[in-house]
């Protein structure tokens, strides 16, 4: 049986799955974006805990517990910033999806929730983004078969019709198909 791959619009943090996927920064203690509306919503002991874990390199994760969020865990990814491709961006891009999967693996998560890590603050073009985040779950899905359902959780409609562009479902407009 195959894991399902599911695309839905909206805010991640809303999310009752085992572990919702933060695009994080090297130093895990929070930022503005995704991470702010993680960290707002697990409440501080969600910080306390990453105070914890010390840095994050880039394309590497770490996770932690939810806390306040209808989500069990928290895998923090560290996205690279886009200088404009020559700088590795699309190898840790990838790293990111590889090593929240592995943890997802070794927690026993079944069900995980990843935004669109890179594409905002770090500038990462999205098309690209979507195409390596896809790629990546699918080649990786193998190796955790724990994990039975990824859900790409777009944040607007522009997003998500990248995502189905990439899944091979551009013909089905419509959103939150979860
Ligand atoms: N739910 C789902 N997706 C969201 C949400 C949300 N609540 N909020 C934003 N997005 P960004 P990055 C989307 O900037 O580019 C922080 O300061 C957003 O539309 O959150 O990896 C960190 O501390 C975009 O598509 O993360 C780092 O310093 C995607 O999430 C830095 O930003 C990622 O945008 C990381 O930058």
């Amino acid at each position: 049986m195959t894991a399902s791959l599911e695309i839905t619009v909206g805010d991640i943090t809303r999310l009752q799955v085992d572990a919702i996927v933060n695009a994080a920064n090297e130093s895990l203690l929070g930022g503005g974006g995704v991470d702010g509306a993680i960290h707002r919503a697990a409440g501080p002991e969600l910080l306390a805990e990453c105070r914890t874990l010390g840095r994050c390199p880039t394309g590497e994760a770490r996770i932690t517990r939810g806390y306040r969020l209808p989500a069990r865990h928290v895998i923090h990814c560290v996205g690279p910033v886009w200088h404009g491709g020559g700088r590795g961006e699309d190898e840790l891009l990838a790293g990111c999806y590889c090593a929240a999967l592995r943890l997802a693996q070794e927690n026993g998560c079944a069900g995980i929730a990843f935004p669109a890590i890179s594409t905002g603050i770090y500038r990462f073009p999205p098309d690209r983004a979507a195409g390596i985040a896809v790629a990546t779950v699918k080649e990786m899905l193998p190796e955790a078969p724990a994990v039975r359902r990824v859900i790409f959780c777009c944040f607007d409609e522009a997003m998500a019709e990248r995502y189905r562009a990439e899944m091979g479902d551009a013909s089905q407009p419509s959103p939150g198909k979860t």
